[in-house]
């Protein structure tokens, strides 16, 4: 069965988190998802608005998702996909190349990032509007 990975935040999720979700759905049977911790954000330089927890439970209510994981560190791509018998790693062209090593492991592709959207851009626009 064709496995599909990828590891995000997915903070305040949204249509660009859809897309590439529904596009790897389209790439493989299986979907798997790492869901990177508050820990690790902080270890990213990230906040995330909303919780580990909560976006874990949003991520495996996706249609698209078979599973949900915990990105807890950067290294432990090439043994989830040992593990989990990953045969196509996907991240948004916004990663592109920064997980070419990965091609030792399993197919690595760059799916189009969905312009005009992020979870920064929401945030910003809902501080904006609790301003007014
Ligand atoms: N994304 C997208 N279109 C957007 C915004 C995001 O396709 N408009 C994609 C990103 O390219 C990424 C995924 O959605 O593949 C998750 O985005 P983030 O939550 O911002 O992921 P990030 O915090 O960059 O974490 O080990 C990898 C890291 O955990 C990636």
């Amino acid at each position: 069965m064709k496995t599909v990975i990828t590891y995000g935040t997915f903070d305040m999720f949204h249509v660009g988190h859809l897309r590439l979700l529904k596009r790897m759905s389209e790439l493989g049977e299986r979907v798997i998802v790492a869901v990177s911790t508050d820990e690790f954000n902080a270890l990213k330089g990230k906040k995330a608005l909303v919780p580990y927890e909560e976006r874990r439970e949003i991520i495996e209510a996706i249609q698209y998702v078979d599973l949900v994981i915990p990105e807890y560190s950067w290294g432990q791509k090439e043994k989830d996909i040992a593990d989990y018998t990953v045969d196509l790693f996907v991240m948004g062209d916004d990663w592109a190349g920064k997980f070419d090593y990965l091609k030792n492991h399993c197919r690595v592709f760059y799916i189009d990032r969905t312009r005009g959207i992020s979870s920064s851009s929401i945030k910003r626009a809902l501080m904006l509007e609790v301003g007014k």
